[in-house]
């Protein structure tokens, strides 16, 4: 019996690989679908845990400080930043030269999709100059992040003495 069904089986085979044929065409078919549409995937970008770090009256500079996050699928590219409430917005970046802590302008910052940049005290963050209202603890002011695509990101940056904590959120 076994030996029987064995012996009809290169048939029943041939037939089956016939059909997983034409069922792989159909599924190179979505797949090649699928990439096109992957093709035209973004970047997503989420301003969490955004502060401005308090300073004394008339501080000529303050600092801006979040964790941006990429959940989309495409390398998110930062060029620029803005705000109506400060004269000029710019990404800066701190490094410790001859153990002297300088800062120098970045061009921008690239976040690849499912990471995050950490904008943080003593490291990277947005240089915020000529502010035009005063910046006590507790005012929010929004600032908004501007892509290479053009697309754009907005999140209010709360003044405060220290970084919120991640469990606020
Ligand atoms: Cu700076």
């Amino acid at each position: 019996m076994r030996f029987d069904m064995r012996s009809n089986s290169p048939r029943v085979s041939g037939t089956t690989r016939n059909n997983q044929g034409n069922r792989c065409a159909r599924a190179f078919a979505l797949l090649l679908a699928t990439m096109t549409i992957q093709a035209s995937a973004t970047g997503h970008l989420l301003i969490e845990q955004a502060w401005i770090r308090e300073a004394p009256p008339g501080a000529m500079m303050l600092a801006g400080y979040a964790v941006l996050r990429n959940d989309g699928d495409a390398v998110v590219e930062i060029s620029a930043a803005q705000s109506k409430i400060f004269g000029d917005v710019s990404i800066h970046e701190s490094v410790l030269e001859d153990g002297v802590s300088r800062m120098h302008e970045l061009k921008g910052l690239q976040i690849a999709p499912g990471t995050h940049v950490a904008l943080a005290p003593g490291g990277k963050h947005l240089m915020l100059m000529d502010a035009k209202t005063p910046m006590v603890a507790g005012t929010p002011v929004e600032l908004t992040l501007i892509m290479a695509d053009g697309r754009t990101a907005s999140a209010v940056f709360i003044v405060s003495a220290d970084a919120p904590s991640p469990a606020a959120h």
